[in-house]
């Protein structure tokens, strides 16, 4: 996987009678305190969003209906993850480019953040991004 990303396996009650849940907790299927909820949907199928880093944050991504596609990348290494089972989850920690695209109709990503909503955490300029990632990741593989 790419650096500072995992995928983390999720257990939910599955009850054919009663139907099923899924929970997810601080600090244990979610490896953080949860500051931070939010979902994704409605997205049109050809849209990509995302296209940014953030400095200090870690998230982790599930998509509970549907699908989508995770770029994920930094400026060594580059994956491109599908999450399609609400039975896995995609951590993504700080210094991580990201890009979310091919949306199934009817999709909803949740994503819970260890941080609250902070437009300073954001790098949205690539070329920003991969110079700070650059020394980030550099010294992160020794
Ligand atoms: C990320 C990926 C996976 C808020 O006001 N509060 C929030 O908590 C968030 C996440 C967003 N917003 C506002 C800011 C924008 O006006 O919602 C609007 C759309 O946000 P953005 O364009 O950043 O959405 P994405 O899909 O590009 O990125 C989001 C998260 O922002 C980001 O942290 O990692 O999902």
């Amino acid at each position: 996987m790419v650096s500072n990303t995992r995928l983390i396996k999720l257990s939910p009650f599955m009850d054919k009678k009663y139907g099923d849940l899924l929970p997810l907790e601080e600090m244990k299927e979610i490896p953080f305190p949860i500051r931070r909820v939010y979902c994704i949907y409605d997205v049109p199928s050809s849209m990509r969003r995302g296209y940014h880093s953030h400095i200090d944050l870690e998230q982790v991504l599930v998509c509970i209906q549907g699908q989508v596609t995770i770029m994920v990348k930094t400026p060594f290494e580059e994956e491109n993850v599908v999450l399609g089972s609400r039975y896995t989850g995609l951590y993504v920690g700080p210094m991580v480019w990201r890009e979310m695209y091919d949306f199934s109709k009817d999709s909803v990503l949740l994503v819970l953040a260890s941080k609250p909503y902070d437009v300073d955490d954001y790098i949205r300029d690539y070329n920003a991004y991969k110079r700070l990632a650059y020394d980030y990741f550099s010294d992160y593989a020794k």
